[in-house]
């Protein structure tokens, strides 16, 4: 767990409904959405940035991938949904317990990020 508002989250503290919960990761949806869906992957193990992963973490990394899939999949967004990290503040991460967007449900134009 972290000392972060997802390691809140995740441990309860600040109640929040689960999209998808499994042993590893919860999806929630974020709080400042960018797309018509904009969800949140967060692994219940509280790894700061993505950097900070480890060999250890490696099962866990795939484990998130797959799950982003899943979660993609039961909001009828399989075929068009983008997945973005921000690794530290200067690429715009501002909760430190590592996660994945999962933005859908609008035209991601070609070359745009
Ligand atoms: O993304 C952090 C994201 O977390 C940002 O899009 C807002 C979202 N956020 C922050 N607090 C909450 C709560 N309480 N519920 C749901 N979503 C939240 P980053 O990649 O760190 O910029």
């Amino acid at each position: 767990m972290s000392d972060t508002i997802f390691g809140k989250i995740i441990s309860g503290d600040i109640p929040t409904e689960f999209l998808y919960e499994d042993e590893h990761c919860v999806a929630i949806n974020d709080i400042h959405p960018q797309a018509p869906v904009h969800v949140l992957v967060i692994p219940k193990k509280g790894i700061p940035r993505l950097v900070d992963a480890t060999a250890d973490d490696r099962d866990l990394l795939g484990h998130l991938m797959l799950a982003a899939g899943r979660i993609a999949d039961q909001l009828g967004v399989a075929d068009a949904f983008r997945l973005i990290v921000n690794n530290g503040a200067g690429a715009g991460q501002t909760v430190f317990h590592l996660h994945l967007h999962i933005l859908a449900g609008k035209s991601f134009a070609e070359g745009q990020m």
